[in-house]
């Protein structure tokens, strides 16, 4: 491994912004300071640029299945690197008849290891509410591992949770210092709304936003809350897009209880009018809990810039319109729920939210790097640029002026969600643990190089 000289580069991290130089040895930042004097391997000239901490998305799935549809697997983590993301949180699904320590070892082993070209850490998900994989959940932090996430939606599959296990793992979690992340959606509610849509004939991809509209999340989330507070453990709402929502947990921090949330790129930006789309075109945006409205959306930009909401995730998930979303052609309760954005997340959330003057700058770093690290126990070997952290730097150029476009894609998905949006700056270079990765949207590194990196128990919501 050799040297990195970052010079000239505005630095900006979640709480301070200055010019200086950057010098990383070995992956890992050595010195920072004004006018460093180094014999570098590698010297880049960052004058007029932004110095960013490698973005953390929380919150990605691949190789995710629904129905017989699977989604793209780590190759694809090209895409997250060109688009400034350094290390992703992925989430690894309890199998059927497996432990969760089996299920995570099976997935590193066969999907990962040789495949991942950024760095990562795992949520465990669990698929059987049963006591030894509840039990389970406390021995988490021997595998490197701080966070659980369970499903309130989806009636009838197996990742469904009800109140009893929902409690049972934020008891059994909180004294081992995992973090129980949920999915809050009413699942009673969906599916008498989901057959009421059916029987009326209503089988278009808008019914998605019908059968989920916001109650469903808000009344999940206000109960999660209600079993986090009883079990006295910390909670993780993970895709908050409600008013009702944020206020839920507006008012649980306000009494001091560590309930914390995150939103993603799609729900800050996009609407149920792309869920309206004509034909079959709203299926690209079937995602759960579904896009909202204009109200809710802006409320979501106020809950981040307040930090009632503290990370801005992409919730990737690599279904191809072509093969996968058409098998909820004719049901769109068969339609695969998710959307691809791990490349997008970055740009999205300046474009939309720094240069449209929502956010700062330090507000942008705080939400899309260093809380993310923060909230899942790898801060700050990532999340952050500070001496001794992994050498993963952006160099981000802000006056490039582009398209959102799947012509630059490297998520192998055959659609981009923000098709045809305006971009307002972009990534310019990447460096993962001081190697050269990506260069204006394009992956220039060596490939699967990307590492583990193991989460402390107790993280940000124990703080
Ligand atoms: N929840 C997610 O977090 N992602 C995709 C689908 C879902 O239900
Ligand atoms: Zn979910
Ligand atoms: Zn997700």
């Amino acid at each position: 491994m050799g040297s990195l000289l970052v010079k000239n580069g505005t630095v900006v991290t979640s709480s301070d912004e200055f010019i200086a130089d950057i010098y990383a040895e070995d992956g890992k930042i050595v010195e920072i300071g004004a006018n460093l004097q180094k014999d570098a391997d590698m010297v880049v000239d960052a004058t007029g640029k932004y110095v960013m901490p490698g973005g953390v998305d929380q919150h990605t799935h691949f190789n995710f299945k629904f129905g017989d549809a699977v989604v793209m697997g780590w190759e694809t983590t090209t895409g997250a690197v060109a688009g400034g993301t350094t290390t992703v949180i992925d989430f690894a699904n309890q199998e059927i008849g497996k432990s969760m320590k089996e299920s995570v070892d099976s997935y590193v082993e066969n999907k990962i290891e040789g495949k991942a070209c950024c760095d990562y850490n795992l949520h465990t998900v669990v698929f059987e509410s049963k006591d030894e994989i509840i039990q389970e959940i406390a021995k988490l932090p021997e595998y490197g591992i701080s966070t659980c996430k369970l499903f309130m939606a989806y009636k009838g599959h197996p990742q469904h949770c009800d109140d009893d296990t929902v409690l049972k793992a934020l008891m059994t979690a909180a004294p081992a210092g995992v973090t129980i992340m949920t999915h809050c959606e009413n699942a009673e509610m969906i599916d008498v709304l989901q057959k009421q849509c059916l029987a009326k004939g209503q089988t278009e991809p808008f019914g998605h936003a019908v059968s989920r509209p916001p109650i469903v999340e808000t009344e999940a989330t206000e109960r999660a809350i209600s079993l986090a507070k009883l079990a006295d453990a910390p909670l993780y709402v993970v895709h908050v897009t409600t008013e009702g929502a944020i206020e839920a947990i507006r008012r649980a921090q306000l009494e001091g209880y560590p309930i914390y949330g995150e939103t993603c790129s799609h729900y800050l930006t996009l609407t149920t009018d792309n869920l309206a789309k004509p034909g079959f075109e709203g299926a690209k945006y079937v995602c759960s809990p579904a896009l909202r409205g204009q109200e809710d959306l802006d409320a979501l930009w106020v809950a981040v810039n307040q930090g009632v909401l503290n990370a801005i995730s992409s919730d990737h998930c690599g279904f191809n319109y072509g093969v996968h979303k058409q098998q909820g052609k004719d049901d769109f309760t068969m339609i695969p729920n998710g959307a691809p954005g791990m490349q997008d997340r970055m740009q999205v959330i300046w474009t939309y939210g720094v240069a449209a003057g929502k956010i700062s700058r330090q507000k942008y770093v705080e939400l899309c790097c260093t809380n993310p690290a923060k909230n899942n126990g790898i801060y700050p070997q990532k999340g952050t640029l500070s001496i001794g952290s992994d050498a993963d730097i952006l160099i981000f150029d802000p006056d490039y002026e582009g398209t959102f476009s799947v012509e630059n894609s490297l998520q192998g998905v055959d659609y981009n969600a923000y098709e045809g949006m305006a971009q307002k700056g972009r990534v310019e270079k990447v460096f993962l643990r001081g190697e050269f990765v990506a260069d204006c949207g394009k992956y220039v590194g060596s490939g699967a190089c990307g590492k583990f990196v193991p989460a402390k128990p107790f993280a940000r919501a124990y703080q």
